[in-house]
């Protein structure tokens, strides 16, 4: 490998473990109950998105789904601010009212994490129009898991993507399952680019263990995009863990995830960079890990939002301000 592939493997390995120990530290956040919300999704499994992310441009930008903490950290989050607002605190991105699964930062093009199933998927075929229009040279990646790749907004997008030659992708991160049902019950083609060949895009799968790969593959579709023929990869990878937090994932076949967690991008990029002294990968993780523990600390002290801001940022100004649960609920039932 020339020194110049083994500078950008290292620089993607660094990326791939800071999302795995950020997931491993608000995994521990969460069992404490010092997260905020009931719901936690992990992206472990999921690291090689570093490669799709590290293919995009300052000034690109991108929707998440609900599993978006990764994706986020790879374009350049500050993990203090991320796991604040996790924490539901005053100084994270969205003052703590946007939790694990709304976070944004339009300053780092992040326009929203999405709780709805494909619910980021159009935005950026509005940013898309919008850098067509101004003459920009960005281009919007949407990431999604392959849940979403059955809904029709998918479809709607795609097709006014191509029509319009806009500088979209479609990022799908199938990671074989949307809740407890596995892909293959899902739909009966499971090569999902193929459905964007079909509506005029540039189409891929990549595998995701070798984040290399996902990232030269990104690149040609990202580049494409950008000279007006929209693109769509399907990353391949396997959820480490349940769904959510809580879920112990019982639908599936213990030698099945234990197949699946042998598909490690992370793993699989540190056996490569062999090559480089396993001192100094030993030296990166504990960088990492400091960095992910005081993340967590900041997130445990910071202070909560004040109680006056609840609605601050949440509705439009001049807008109807809601009344607080208690006063609407004695508007109705009176005094009772
Ligand atoms: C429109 C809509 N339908 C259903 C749900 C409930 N739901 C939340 S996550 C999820 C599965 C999504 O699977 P996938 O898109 O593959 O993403 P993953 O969780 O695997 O990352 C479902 C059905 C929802 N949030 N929104």
């Amino acid at each position: 490998m020339s020194s110049g592939g083994n500078r950008l493997l290292l620089d993607l390995y660094r990326t791939m473990r800071r999302i795995r120990t950020f997931e491993e530290r608000v995994n521990e956040l969460f069992v404490r109950g010092q997260s905020a919300g009931s719901m936690l999704h992990m992206s472990i499994g999921e690291e090689s998105v570093a490669g799709v992310c590290k293919a995009m441009e300052p000034g690109d930008s991108f929707t998440t789904h609900h599993r978006g903490h990764g994706i986020f950290i790879a374009r350049g989050a500050d993990t203090k601010r991320m796991m604040a607002e996790i924490a539901g605190k005053e100084d994270g991105y969205c003052s703590g009212k946007g939790g694990s699964m709304h976070i944004a930062d339009m300053r780092l093009g992040h326009l929203g994490a999405n709780a709805i199933v494909g619910g980021g998927i159009p935005h950026v075929v509005g940013a898309g129009l919008s850098y067509r229009n101004r003459k920009l040279s960005h281009v919007s990646v949407a990431f999604f898991g392959d849940g979403a790749a059955q809904q029709g907004i998918l479809y709607e997008a795609m097709n006014m993507a191509a029509l319009w030659k806009l500088p979209v992708v479609f990022c799908c991160i199938n990671n074989q399952y949307g809740m407890g049902t596995r892909i293959d019950r899902a739909t009966a083609n499971t090569n999902l680019h193929e459905r964007a060949l079909a509506f005029g895009l540039n189409g891929v799968t990549i595998d995701g263990r070798d984040v290399e790969e996902v990232h030269e593959a990104a690149e040609r579709m990202i580049n494409g995009a950008r000279n007006g023929k929209p693109g769509f990869i399907a990353l391949n990878c396997y959820r480490f863990f349940g769904h959510a937090r809580l879920d112990k994932s019982p639908y599936r076949d213990p030698v099945e995830e234990t197949e699946g967690r042998r598909k490690d991008a992370v793993a699989n990029a540190r056996a490569k960079l062999a090559t480089a002294s396993s001192a100094e990968l030993d030296e990166l993780d504990e960088t990492v890990t400091r960095e992910m523990n005081a993340a967590v600390d900041h997130a445990v002290a910071a202070a909560a939002p004040a109680r006056d801001s609840m609605f601050r940022d949440v509705y439009a100004p001049r807008e109807p301000q809601p009344r607080p649960l208690r006063q609407h609920l004695s508007g109705i039932l009176g005094g009772h």
